[in-house]
């Protein structure tokens, strides 16, 4: 399925994605997240990374709250689980995605931001979940996501108290990793994609697939699994030459940030 309201733009191994509903905020309907689910599965072979953003004055207003209205229970719990699905496919899709973040980062838009795996944030960017004051509970995988950033105490003051975090007391509580002045988050994001696609591609996958999952599993699973994931990753053709290449001085030290 394809969208009006998602553009994607590949800057040579970088696919640009945005919401590109901004007359309604960049709400997300239905036929948004089909969309969303859908560019993922088919981004091209040639794509390292990709940058998520969205047009006009805000990031993403969350769920197109008109939809909602329409379903029933039942409806709802599909409506749910086909945004789990999406999601998922950004989570758990074929390469790391930095999200540009600007004005509104709420409700639905802030469980798409949570998927993303590198978060930059412009000094307008706020962050919310008013599910709590509509009545409505979160159900694009945000109760599992959020609290791996904030943690569940904060998640909770939002959702109850309708409380607002600004862009500083975002990136202090956990929301992005990058916070820049305004209109600058895009740039950062392509920046960072760009460095992101020179890694070895078995590093990034390593970083998206196994990481995540290691962080869920008893410490004893976990360092089994990040031994066969280190094993694997280094065992690669690739992570050698770039071992190599730093032995022989070709290769860039660890600088002070
Ligand atoms: C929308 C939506 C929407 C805007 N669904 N139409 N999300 C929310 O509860 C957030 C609701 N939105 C807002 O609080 C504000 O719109 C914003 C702070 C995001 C932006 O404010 P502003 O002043 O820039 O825009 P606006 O004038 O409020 O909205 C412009 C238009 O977008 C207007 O429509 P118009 O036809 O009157 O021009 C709005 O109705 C429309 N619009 N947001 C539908 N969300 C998987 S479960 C997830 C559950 C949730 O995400 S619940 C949280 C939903």
């Amino acid at each position: 399925m394809t969208s009006k309201d998602i553009q994607l733009d590949m800057r040579g191994a970088i696919a640009v994605i945005r919401l590109s509903r901004p007359a309604k905020r960049n709400a997300l309907n239905d036929g948004l997240i089909l969309a969303l689910r859908k560019l993922f599965e088919n981004l091209p072979d040639t794509t390292r990374a990709a940058v998520l953003a969205g047009e006009g004055e805000h990031f993403c207003a969350g769920l197109d709250l008109g939809e909602l209205q329409e379903r029933d229970a039942g409806q709802g719990l599909h409506h749910s689980r086909m945004w789990h699905s999406a999601l998922e496919r950004v989570q758990y899709g074929p390469v790391p995605v930095i999200a540009a973040l600007h004005g509104a980062v709420v409700g639905g838009g802030l469980e798409l931001a949570s998927t993303c795996h590198i978060r930059v944030a412009d000094e307008t960017t706020f962050y919310a979940l008013p599910e709590g004051s509509r009545g409505i509970f979160v159900g694009g995988g945000g109760s599992v996501r959020i609290p791996k950033l904030i943690g569940v105490a904060r998640m909770t003051d939002m959702m109850l108290t309708g409380r607002v975090y600004n862009a500083q007391d975002g990136e202090r509580a956990g929301f992005a990793q990058y916070l820049v002045p305004p209109g600058q988050a895009f740039d950062k994001a392509l920046e960072l994609a760009e460095r992101v696609a020179q890694n070895a591609p078995l590093t990034n996958y390593a970083l998206m697939h196994a990481l995540p999952r290691i962080a869920e599993q008893p410490a004893d699973q976990g360092f089994l699994t990040e031994a066969m994931m280190a094993a694997i990753a280094q065992s690669a053709p690739e992570a050698k030459e770039r071992v190599r290449a730093f032995l022989e001085g070709r290769a860039g030290k660890v600088a002070k940030g």
